[in-house]
C-alpha cells in the first residue's frame, strides 16, 4: 500500500524546526545542498544516503530537507540512520543532527567526528497519522553533513527510503536564525526585501475573510470505514456494510454549535470511493447499501440540518478512488471525478469549503492518475463560486501537519507559483486518534487539556481550526466527543467572555488620523480598527486599566483586510518601577492568542517592534483563565 502513500501534494510551506526557529526560510542557496548520494563515503565507508551541506563561507546556518509521509498502519515506526561527517572534512566543531515532525523538534545530537554512528529517533507518537518531517543539519557552515541510509522502519519493515525520496523533499537554508540582516548576503537580503514589498499587495479575499472569522469549524469523517473499523478503506467493501441505525444530522448540528463550531466538512467521499450521496456516476453509494431502504442521503441529510442550524456546509471529495475502475486513466477518470463533483456542487445548496486531500495512488492500470486541478477549479468556480477551495487548492493551505498546531511564525502571504498570494493556513486535527470512529477508541478522546492546547495552537496562531469529529455505526455524533466538545466550549468561554482591556483608555505612539486612534482596537467593534502613520513600521500602545488587574491571556488581532504586517511585538505590564515583558512573538495576522502565568497590573504596554508596513490592530484583548480544575 505503500505506493499509494505519496499523499499530499507539496503544499507544505516552512515549518520551524526547534524553538529558536523563526518561519521564515529562503530557497536553498548560498552554497547550501540536500542531497541523495548513492556512496556517501565517511571513515572510508560508502552508504547510500543524505548528502547535507550547509552554507558555506563561514556562515552560520541550517539545511533542512522536509518529507511528507503517512504512518497510517504502522504501529511502532522509528527513523533509523547513520550520521558522519563527509571524509576529509571532519573538525571539532562539528554539526548537529536535528529531526522534527510538524514543526516540533524530537531529537538532535552534536556529531563531529568521521565515523559512521547510529541514531534511531522513536516516531511511536506519530503512529496514525500523516505528518511532515524534517531532517536537518546545523552548522558553522564548514562541514559536510552525512545523513547514512536513512529509512522509517516499522518493526522489521522499511516504509519510507529517505535517501529515495531526498530529491522530492522540500528543500530550506535557514540563515536566518543566526544572521541580522545587514549580515546576509546581498542576494538573500534583496530577495527578502523584494517578498516583503510583494507581499504588501496580497489581501484576503471576501470569502477568504469571511471564512478565516468562522475560526472553529469541524469535519466527519464518516463512511464504510466506519463499519469496517478502518481508516483506509481498499474500495472493495459491500456497500451493504453501510447501515447507521439512528443516523440524526441534526444531533451533529447541535453538538457543533454547542461547542462554538460554524461550519461542517463532510466526508461525501473518502479514499475507498463509497459515496455518501446516491451519485449517478457508480453503485459503490448509500444507494446500494440498506440504510433508508437504499434512498438515503447523507450529503442531503447533513446539508439541510446545518442549514437548519445556521452552520456552514463543505465537502471532502477524495480524489484518490480505490473503486472506480478508470482511476489511473486519466482522462476518463478527471471527466468521472468532474461529474461527481458537479453532483456536490448543484444538488445542495451553497458549498462554503470544497476539501481536496492530496492522497493518491495508481489504478488498476498500474498507472498513477494525473489530476486536471486547472479543469477542476474552473468548475468550483462556475457552480459555486464563492466555495473556498482547499488543501489541493488556491484558497486554504493545509498547515502541514495533522496534529491541529500551526507555526509560532505563520504568515497567512505565501509565495505561490512565483508570486506572494494570501493563502491562509488551516489546521487539520481529529478528536480521537483515528480521523473515522472506532468503538475501542471510545475511550481516547483527547482531553480537555490537549484540546485547548490545539485551540491555541490552530486559532491562536492565526489560523482555522478543522477538528475531526467521526459520527459512530448509529450515526451519531457518541456522547464522550459530544461532553469534551461541551468542556472545551465552558473553558473558552469562561476565559474569553470578559475583556478586561475593552473600553480603557489608551494612547498610540502613532495613528494614521483621528478614526484610527488606539482606542478603536479596544471598543470591541471588530469594523474599526486602530492604524499607525503610513510611514511608521513600529509603535506601541500603552493601556489604562484603572486598577491593577488580573490577567493570563492576551489577544491580538490585525485588520487583515489590509493584510498581513506586523513580524516582532511584545506585551510588557507596568510593575510601579518599570516595565516587565509579558508576552513576545512574531507574526500576529487575523489572530494571536498568548498565554502566560497571571500578571497584575494597572498600566500594559504593546510594542510593535517589526512590521512590513505601517501596522494595523483591530483588537487587543487581556482576559483571564481560571486555574485549571484540581479533580
Ligand atoms: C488524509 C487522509 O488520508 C486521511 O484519511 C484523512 O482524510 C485526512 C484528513 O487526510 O490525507
Amino acid at each position: 500500500m505503500r505506493e499509494a502513500a505519496c499523499v499530499v501534494l507539496g503544499l507544505f510551506a516552512a515549518a520551524s524546526i526547534g524553538a529558536a526557529a523563526t518561519a521564515r526560510r529562503e530557497p536553498l542557496a548560498y552554497g547550501a545542498r540536500f542531497a541523495r548520494q548513492a556512496a556517501l563515503r565517511c571513515g572510508g565507508v560508502a552508504k547510500k544516503g543524505i548528502f547535507a551541506h550547509p552554507p558555506w563561507r563561514g556562515a552560520k546556518g541550517r539545511v533542512v530537507g522536509q518529507f511528507a509521509i503517512h504512518l497510517n498502519d504502522a504501529t511502532a515506526p522509528a527513523l533509523v540512520f547513520s550520521m558522519g561527517i563527509r571524509d576529509g572534512h571532519g573538525s571539532d566543531k562539528g554539526v548537529v543532527y536535528r529531526v522534527a515532525a510538524d514543526g516540533k523538534e524530537l531529537w538532535s545530537e552534536f556529531h563531529s567526528q568521521g565515523v559512521w554512528r547510529p541514531a534511531r529517533v522513536d516516531l511511536k507518537a506519530l503512529a496514525g497519522t500523516a505528518t511532515t518531517l524534517e531532517l536537518a543539519v546545523d552548522s558553522l557552515g564548514e562541514h559536510y553533513a552525512c545523513w547514512g541510509e536513512p529509512r522509517i522502519v516499522d518493526g522489521g519493515k522499511v516504509l519510507y527510503d529517505l535517501a529515495e525520496l531526498a530529491p522530492k523533499a522540500k528543500k530550506f537554508v535557514d540563515l536566518m536564525d543566526a544572521l541580522p540582516d545587514d549580515q546576509l548576503p546581498d542576494s538573500l537580503q534583496r530577495q527578502r526585501e523584494q517578498e516583503r514589498r510583494a507581499s504588501l499587495d496580497a489581501r484576503p479575499s471576501p470569502q477568504q475573510l469571511a471564512w478565516q472569522e468562522l475560526e472553529f469549524i469541524a469535519f466527519a469523517h464518516f463512511g464504510i470505514n466506519t463499519f469496517t473499523n478502518r481508516e483506509w478503506g481498499t474500495g472493495k467493501e459491500d456497500p451493504k456494510l453501510f447501515r447507521p441505525t439512528a443516523l440524526d444530522a441534526d444531533q451533529w448540528v447541535r453538538v457543533l454549535k454547542a461547542a462554538g463550531i460554524r461550519m461542517l466538512i463532510l466526508t461525501a467521499k473518502h479514499h475507498d470511493g463509497f459515496c455518501l450521496w446516491p451519485s449517478r456516476h457508480t453503485d459503490h453509494s448509500v444507494r446500494s447499501s440498506p440504510w433508508r431502504g437504499g434512498k438515503g442521503d447523507v450529503v442531503r441529510e447533513a446539508a439541510e440540518a446545518c442549514r437548519r442550524g445556521g452552520l456552514k456546509f463543505g465537502v471532502y471529495l477524495s480524489p484518490w478512488d480505490r473503486h472506480e475502475p478508470s482511476y489511473g486513466d486519466s482522462p476518463a477518470y478527471n471527466r468521472f471525478f468532474r461529474a461527481q463533483l458537479t453532483e456536490l456542487l448543484t444538488h445542495y445548496g451553497p458549498i462554503t469549503e470544497v476539501w481536496f486531500d492530496g492522497a493518491c495512488g495508481k489504478g488498476p492500470n498500474g498507472k498513477r492518475q494525473v489530476y486536471d486541478w486547472p479543469a477542476t477549479y474552473a468548475l468550483v468556480r462556475k457552480l459555486q463560486p464563492d466555495a473556498l477551495i482547499a488543501i489541493c487548492g488556491p484558497d486554504v493551505r493545509w498547515v502541514g501537519n495533522e496534529s491541529g498546531v500551526a507555526r509560532e511564525t505563520e504568515w497567512s502571504v505565501q509565495r505561490r507559483g512565483g508570486r506572494m498570494v494570501w493563502y491562509p493556513a488551516e489546521c487539520d486535527v481529529s478528536i480521537r486518534p483515528g480521523w473515522f470512529y472506532h468503538p475501542e477508541q471510545d475511550g481516547k478522546v483527547k482531553s480537555l487539556e490537549r484540546l485547548l492546547d490545539i485551540y491555541y495552537k490552530s486559532v491562536g496562531r492565526n489560523s482555522v481550526l478543522l477538528l475531526n469529529i467521526p459520527p459512530d455505526r448509529r450515526g451519531l455524533i457518541h456522547e464522550n466527543d459530544a461532553r469534551r466538545l461541551r468542556e472545551l466550549r465552558a473553558a473558552l468561554d469562561a476565559t474569553f467572555a470578559a475583556d478586561l482591556a475593552r473600553g480603557k483608555p489608551a494612547k498610540a505612539s502613532t495613528a494614521a488620523d483621528q478614526e484610527h486612534g488606539a482606542d478603536k482596537a479596544l471598543d470591541g467593534d471588530p469594523a474599526t480598527f486602530w492604524a499607525a502613520a503610513d510611514d511608521a513600521t513600529t509603535a506601541t500602545i500603552e493601556l489604562d486599566l484603572g486598577e491593577p488587574t488580573r490577567f493570563n491571556r492576551s489577544m491580538l488581532q490585525e485588520h487583515i483586510a489590509l493584510g498581513q504586517r506586523v513580524e516582532r511585538y511584545a506585551l510588557e505590564a507596568w510593575d510601579g518601577k518599570g516595565w516587565r515583558p509579558v508576552a513576545a512573538g512574531t507574526t500576529i495576522g487575523y489572530k494571536k492568542l498568548d498565554r502566560f502565568a497571571d500578571v497584575a497590573a494597572s498600566r500594559v504596554r504593546l510594542t510593535i517592534r517589526k512590521a512590513r508596513a505601517a501596522p494595523t490592530l483591530g483588537h487587543l484583548g487581556l482576559y483571564r483563565a481560571p486555574p485549571p480544575r484540581s479533580d
